[in-house]
């Protein structure tokens, strides 16, 4: 199969858990709401977490459910950059934000109640049999999610918008390993998690892959066709915002990104050829248009 393929199966595998996750909450404003939030995108995170936790055999029917749940953080985290205090857009993957959609209110509703569903699927035994691996599922996306990993991105982000100089390169490279890297990070740990095996190798592929794709973010805001992605593009360029690409270059970004690649594939050594997606998830996030 190939990879293209193998994504939207993944993402339909992720759906499936989604729909009755979300159907619970009836059909009140905001619970619409977190349907819309969640429908479309590549679903790139609940892809990892199955793709990993299928290298310990964990079956899709269990892990499913993990990337259920980080697909609606990852939502969570679109609808509330998406408001006008934060980056203020008026279109996510090509439909109107929520705010755009309803109004403010139940845009910071949506995300809020993403995010508490994310931590209830992962602390029910549907996830996995042992209370211990659940906790540990639920502990490390709560680090992941909070103000140690993406809200420190964030406010790290929404902090250099006014700072008197442009980051640097270390620190772009740490303000994304926060904002975007932890939650591709959690999601290949994830599977290590639910096989109750070491996470080392697992992190030190979503490590370059979260790099790769923040830099490759960086590429399509400026090469990118805003009718594919789906969102407004030349925003940091417009913004006059210090990125890979203004510290690099075009051609300086893309070779790292390639490095990149190369060090996420390096570090599946371990694994045999199941581990194979895996690796074209690290090209496929260079070489997307969306
Ligand atoms: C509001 C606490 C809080 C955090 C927001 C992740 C984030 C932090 C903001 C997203 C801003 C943004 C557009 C970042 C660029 C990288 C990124 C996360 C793109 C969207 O992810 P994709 O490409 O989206 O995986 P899809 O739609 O495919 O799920």
């Amino acid at each position: 199969m190939r990879f293209e393929e193998r994504l939207k199966q993944r993402a339909a595998e992720v759906q499936s858990a989604l729909d009755p996750l979300l159907a619970n909450f009836g059909s009140a404003v905001v619970a619409e709401g977190m349907r819309y939030a969640t429908s479309g995108g590549k679903r790139l995170r609940g892809f990892l977490v199955i793709e990993a936790a299928s290298l310990f055999d964990i079956p899709v029917e269990q892990s499913s459910w993990a990337g259920a749940a980080i697909e609606c953080i990852h939502a969570y985290s679109l609808v509330h950059d998406d408001l006008p205090c934060m980056d203020d857009d008026d279109l996510r993957r090509g439909q109107p934000t929520v705010h755009r959609k309803w109004d403010e209110a139940t845009a910071v509703l949506v995300g809020d109640a993403l995010q508490s569903v994310a931590y209830e699927v992962l602390a029910d035994p549907v996830i996995h049999s042992s209370a211990q691996v659940r906790l540990s599922l639920v502990k490390t996306l709560a680090r992941a999610a909070g103000a140690a990993g993406m809200v420190l991105g964030q406010a790290q982000d929404i902090a250099a918008e006014t700072a008197a100089v442009p980051l640097s390169l270390d620190e772009i490279i740490e303000l994304q390993a926060n904002k975007t890297g932890a939650l591709i990070r959690w999601s290949a740990e994830a599977g290590a998690i639910l096989g109750q095996q070491p996470v080392e190798p697992l992190r030190q592929y979503a490590t370059a892959l979260g790099l790769a794709f923040q830099i490759a973010d960086d590429i399509l805001d400026i090469e990118g066709d805003e009718a594919k992605t789906g969102k407004r593009l030349q925003k940091d360029q417009d913004a006059g915002k210090a990125t890979f690409v203004s510290h690099l270059g075009l051609d300086g970004a893309k070779t790292r990104a390639r490095e990149l690649v190369a060090e996420a594939i390096d570090a599946l050594s371990l694994y045999s050829a199941q581990a194979d997606y895996l690796r074209d998830a690290a090209h496929f996030v260079v070489s997307r248009d969306t």
